[in-house]
């Protein structure tokens, strides 16, 4: 993989930090182009009290100079502003672990003797950095006319059908919804269940899609099985906290139907064309591992986050008895803020692929390389009619 990012840093320590490594030179990058995707991180109805206190910023701290990039690792930090209320605070100990989070499962991994450190790595504060990662890679991909971008599709039991409606319309009108929704009526209903489930102190989940426009046909390969397309998406996105379910396309309807009901027929664009064209995208944009040139859509089911102010049956592990959980600060509804940063996931994934099929030391090496990509015309797929002895 030529791009590559980790992060760094706990939910309330001093502050979080993200190293994105193979990104060409020449692309102008400000601190401003970061922000913006930070502050959509923090907008969403159902969002829990911290995003009251943070306004995350980034602190651009290499790999760029003179506004910008040098192909040098980018580093990037962004201040925990709610660490002053913990530094060189006695906590609590946190000893009952809530069904769903990673209390349980860390404590017994690392062998921890108080759950915090656990939630504390784990908690999806984290999603910050993936953010501003994520937001270095969209511009990137701007520069070559590819847009990622996504909507929330249900919320618990309300749906929303989006009647065909383009997609960069749908990024427009979910930016103005604050859950969102780019259909006014869902969203309207998709809020009305917020408010229920956080009058019933519980929380609620439900399915995003990010869908990616203008890639261009050849990214990914069947050449071996990790790097297939869609299987780095289904990773990039599975890991983000509370996702536990991924489809490219429509690919669970698809399971019910058969193969002719399925695949999108191939013909020309009219009789004497040379482009081949697609009506339909049931298979979202990647076959065998590689991007067909129409918009790849990804949809992720994200569950109810675990932190509810109701109690949730539990075993107080210092006690060693049944117990209660106790609240810790959460969300009730994160879906809606989760679209910038599955948005994010999905460019780091597209912009590895894009810098693996045109190389990436600099975007003037890349542009004309680019332009040049083969496009799925006639003149590109000249066949030889003659028979091949494939193994003489
Ligand atoms: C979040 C930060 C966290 C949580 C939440 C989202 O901050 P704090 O723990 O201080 O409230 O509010 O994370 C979770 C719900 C979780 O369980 O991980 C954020 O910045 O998005």
């Amino acid at each position: 993989m030529p791009l590559r990012f980790l992060t760094a840093g706990e939910s309330h320590g001093p502050s979080l930090t993200a190293i994105l490594d193979g990104i060409p030179a020449g692309l102008e990058l400000t601190a401003s182009i970061i922000d913006l995707e930070l502050a959509r991180r923090q907008k969403g109805y159902g969002s829990g009290g911290r995003m009251k206190i943070e306004k995350d910023t980034v602190q651009i701290l290499g790999g760029v100079m003179a506004g910008e990039t040098t192909g040098a690792p980018i580093a990037l930090l962004v201040q925990n502003d709610d660490h002053v209320k913990w530094k060189g605070k006695a906590i609590e100990p946190m000893t009952a672990p809530r069904p769903g989070h990673a209390d349980l499962t860390g404590a017994v991994k690392y062998g921890y003797r108080d759950l915090r450190p656990a939630l504390e790595r784990a908690s999806a504060r984290e999603t910050a950095m993936r953010v501003a990662a994520g937001a270095v890679c969209k511009h990137f991909l701007s520069q070559f006319g590819i847009i990622v971008g996504g909507y929330v599709s249900s919320i618990g039991e309300v749906q929303t059908d989006f009647d065909d409606m383009p997609y960069e319309e749908r990024f427009t009108r979910a930016e103005e919804s604050d859950v969102r929704c780019p259909i006014e009526s869902s969203a309207n209903r998709m809020r009305a269940e917020i408010e229920k489930t956080i009058h019933g102190k519980n929380t609620l989940g439900g399915v995003l899609e990010i869908v990616a426009l203008n890639v261009p046909l050849g990214l990914g390969s069947f050449a071996q099985w990790d790097k297939r397309l869609e299987a780095k998406l289904a990773l990039a996105i599975m890991s983000v906290q509370a996702i536990k379910g991924v489809e490219v396309g429509d690919a669970f309807a698809n399971a019910r139907l058969s193969g002719t009901q399925v695949q999108d027929a191939i013909s020309l664009a009219t009789p004497n064309s040379q482009s081949l064209i697609r009506n339909s995208n049931r298979a979202g944009g990647i076959e065998g591992g590689i991007s067909n040139g129409r918009p790849i859509v990804v949809r992720a089911a994200m569950k109810p986050i675990a932190t509810t102010l109701l109690p949730q049956p539990t075993v107080d592990l210092a006690l060693k008895s049944e117990s209660t959980t106790k609240y810790e600060r959460s969300d009730f509804c994160p879906v809606p803020r989760a679209v910038p940063i599955l948005e994010a996931m999905a460019a780091f994934v597209i912009a590895d692929a894009l810098i693996e099929k045109l190389g990436g030391d600099s975007m003037n090496e890349m542009m004309p390389r680019f332009e040049a990509l083969r496009k799925a015309t006639l003149e590109n797929l000249q066949m030889e009619d003659t028979p091949h002895v494939w193994w003489p």
